[in-house]
This record gives C-alpha cells, structure tokens and sequence, in this order.
C-alpha cells in the first residue's frame, strides 16, 4: 500500500497521521517503508451524536407527551421511545418519587449507547429533596461525603444526566460541586471534543416542551432548518441585551467569542433595551432585571424577526419555572420564546443563584454550537453543576449548519436542483430573506439575476462539511455550462413595463 493510500485509509477511520517514506536498495531490490511519526490522537473525532444515541421518554398519562415523543420519532426516526407509566403530570415531584417511580423504569432502557435522554411534556420538571440536609451520609460506593452545600431543588433534565450515579436523595441535596470528581459536578463542562457515554459517563439531556404541542412541534421543525448563511446574503445576529442593572453575566466574553467566529451581533451595555431586531439567532440578556424589559417582555416588547434555529438565554432565575401558559410570571420563559418563534433554550426550574457557576456559560453556548456541536453538546458543555436546577430545552440534535453560496435547496451541495429552484424564480424581487436565498437571491440584493447565477457558477459542486453523501452526484463542467447556456436562453426575454 503506497504511504498516501495508506494515510488516506487511515484517516478515514478517523485518526491523523504523519507519515515520511523512505526509498532505498538492497541486494537489487527497491523497498519502500512508510513510517507512522505522530499519531495524533487528539484529533481523533468520535463523531456526532445519532439519532441511535437518543431515547425519548414520555409520560404514559399524557396524549402531549406521546403525540410530542412520536413526531421527534419521526423527525429523526433513529431514536427510541420509552413510555413510563403511573407517573404524575404535575411538574413538581419529591426526591423520593424520582427515585422510586421514574428512575427505576428509565435504568433497564439504558446502554452504554444512550448518550442523550429526551424528556417531553408531560413529565415532571422540578425534583424537590423534601428532607433536611443529613450533613453527611456514606454515598452508594461506599465514600463517606459531608454536604458542603445543600440544594434540595434539581430539574429532572440535571438529574437524568446523573441518572447512573445518584440513587439517593442525600445525593441529590448535596451539591458541593467545587470538590473533585464529585457528583454534582459536570465531567463535560468545557470539554471541546464530542460527547459519548463512555468517555464521560453522564448522559446529555434535553426537554421538548412549550405551552402546546403545536409550538413544541414548530420548534422542532425549526431546529431541522438551523442554518447560517453567509453574511453578505443574510446578516444573521446574536442580541446580546447587557445591563448596568443586571448582576453577574459573560456577556463581553460572548461578544468576542461572536467577534473571533466572524458572528455579527448587537452587543448592547447600555441601559436601553434591545427589542428590535432581524434575523436573530440568539438572544442573551437579563430578562426582567434590565432596566425597561418587563414581566411578559419576550410576546409583548421583543418585535425580533427570529431565525431558524434562534437560541435563548437569560439570566433570569425562573425562566423555565413552569411550561404552562401562566401570565403570572415575573420573569421571562423558555416557553415564551418557544410560543413567538424561537427554537431552544436555556433556563431554570427554581432559584439557580446568578454567579460563575451556577448558570450556563452563554460565551461557551454560542462557541460550541458555531464551532459545529449539538445543541445538548454546546448546551451542557457550558454548565458546570449536575443534579440542579439548570435545564436545557430543544431538540438536542440540532446543529448551525453553515450554508455555500449557492446552495439554494439547502442540502449542503450546490448542484442543477439549485438552477433548477432558481429558474422558476429569475428576475423576481423581494425583501432579502430567507425566503428569496430559497428562490436563488444569493448576494442578498433583492433580485433574482445574472450575479446569482454566477454564484452559483462558481460554487458549483462545492459541499458543505455536514453534506450527507447519499446525496445524488454532482455533474460535470461541461453539463453546468450547458445547463447555464439554456437557463440564460431562456430567461434572457425582453421584460416589459420597466
Ligand atoms: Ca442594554
Ligand atoms: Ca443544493
Ligand atoms: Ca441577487
């Protein structure tokens, strides 16, 4: 096997090697040798997370949560569903009835193939350990632990992602996350490599819920359609609404993970509110703690034309206390932001306590989803403490895919489909946007025209990085030409009344 065949094959099975080669003679004989110098094992990828890696739970109780668990079923028909039965759809419940009702029918479902558990509406949000701090207590393994710091609340997203370590609610109180290898703490937290069980031995979670199973499915589908496009066709931002009046936040730390990603922003320190704005794919703020944004903030002050795919975060204490439409709140809600258009989000089923770490890093949040991880990857990855009161909303397979100039149809290659969206479309006008990118608008100018089709010309065949190879094979030069030569014949008619 020649060197570049054999470094190919390898890097195929994911690994990056060097390889040198020497020719010499001996005896009449040429001999090659190829020679591994590096392995460089830390760019060993393990790949995304599947669809094989997710099982879906849904409460037996509730039509929602089934109807919710078999449309992500058929969105990504690689997951396993799992219905529970004589579980409460109240949102709160006890530590001992997590751990006496619900985790014992979860346990038998898992392998070490599980990587993400889904919740639906339906199943209980918040865990509240009932009993008093025990100070300490000898854990399931047998080490003795005095509780440092007793949190009885947890969502049951965080505690899932413990599910095969805790089986105590003295485990459950005890949140001392700052000592090492301790529970509480979250061995993915800042990790840049890809998730599996195995390495880290948690499980990433996620929670598809909203006030109604139309917004639940909505943001479902928006999340299959998360797609950067290139700046100078759609400008895309990330609202980062800071304040003087806000407490602890990482805003100016994700304003230069944006700037370092080339990601465009309206980065606010003012007291002023930020609530218009177009193309939104992420909003960070401080909810009702800002100056002017008031409790119903995010229907009634925020007129925000949302991108597919558009993520929340707020610093506030209780946006995620409840999924039912309730206009009592007085803070802003992850279910608000599903209801107008967003696709997940961050947030809290109780009192989190706004400090380094004990909310998610929204810095981290955006660098991982822009550098090309999942949304439960990026999600969880930002936040520090297991077994409390963080949850993460959405579907967890999302990912930003960043679309090619070009790529009209949105499949990650650009190819005759693309002339073919652009045909039915030339010469027509509109407001630059999404919709007019899917008739062929490339450059963003309003106008289906002679430039778009260069663009696509000198695109032609390029793939995205998330292109699925099961996609038809591109044609040659020759057959663009062709094909561009008869497109131009065709819509080069004179245009009348202009
Ligand atoms: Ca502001
Ligand atoms: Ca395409
Ligand atoms: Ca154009």
């Amino acid at each position: 096997m020649e060197a570049c065949c054999l470094s190919r094959f390898v890097q195929l099975l994911g690994f990056d090697l060097e390889i040198k080669k020497w020719q010499y003679r001996w005896g009449g004989g040429r001999f090659c040798i190829a020679v591994f110098l590096t392995l460089a094992v830390s760019s060993f990828s393990l790949g995304q997370i599947a669809e094989q890696n997710v099982l879906v739970i849904y409460n037996d109780a509730s039509p929602d949560g089934l109807e919710i668990a078999q449309y992500y079923q058929q969105t990504h028909p690689g997951v396993q569903l799992l219905g529970l039965t004589g579980v409460t759809t109240s949102e709160e419940v006890s530590a001992d009835y997590y751990l006496s009702t619900i985790r014992p029918q979860i346990l038998p479902a898992l392998d070490s193939s599980v990587d993400v558990i889904v919740t639906t509406k339906g199943l209980p949000l918040r865990i509240n350990v009932t009993q008093s701090n025990p100070t300490s207590y000898t854990d399931p393994f047998g080490v003795s632990r005095t509780v440092g710091n007793w949190r009885p609340y947890s969502s049951l997203e965080s505690e899932l992602a413990r599910i095969d370590t805790i089986s105590m609610w003295e485990q459950m109180g005890d949140q001392t996350y700052w000592k090492p290898l301790h529970h509480a703490c979250n061995p993915y937290y800042y990790k840049s490599t890809s998730f599996d069980h195995e390495t880290y031995g948690i499980r990433l979670t996620s929670r598809l819920d909203g006030f109604t199973v139309d917004d639940i499915t909505g943001s479902i589908d928006r999340a299959q359609q998360a797609f950067l496009y290139p700046q100078t066709s759609i400008a895309q931002v990330v609202v980062v609404d800071d304040d003087p009046n806000g407490h602890y936040d990482r805003m100016s730390l994700l304003n230069d993970q944006l700037t370092a990603r080339n990601q465009m922003a309206i980065y606010d320190t003012t007291s002023a509110a930020i609530t218009t704005a177009q193309n939104v794919i992420g909003y960070v703020s401080h909810g009702t703690h800002s100056t002017y944004l008031q409790p119903g903030y995010i229907p009634d002050q925020l007129d925000f034309l949302l991108s597919d795919g558009a993520v929340f975060h707020t610093r506030e204490s209780y946006n995620a206390i409840t999924f039912a439409e309730d206009e009592t709140q007085s803070q802003g809600l992850v279910a608000e932001w599903i209801a107008v258009g967003g696709t997940v989000g961050v947030g809290h089923v109780q009192e989190p306590i706004n400090s380094i770490d004990n909310i998610a890093h929204e810095d981290k949040i955006f660098a991982k989803l822009l550098d090309g991880y999942t949304w439960a990857e990026a999600a969880w990855a930002a936040t520090f403490q297991l077994s409390y009161v963080n949850t993460v909303v959405g579907d967890p397979l999302m990912t930003f895919r960043e679309l090619i100039p070009g790529d009209a149809t949105r499949d990650g290659i650009v190819d005759i489909s693309d002339l073919g969206s652009m045909s039915g479309n030339y010469g027509a006008c509109g407001e630059p946007g999404e919709v007019m990118w899917c008739c062929g608008d490339f450059d963003g100018n309003g106008v289906v025209d002679i430039s778009d089709l260069g663009i696509i010309a000198s695109h032609w065949g390029a793939t995205a990085d998330w292109y699925s190879l099961t996609a038809q094979a591109v044609p040659e030069p020759s057959a663009l030409m062709l094909a561009l030569v008869g497109l131009v014949t065709l819509f080069a008619r004179p245009r009348r009344g202009s």
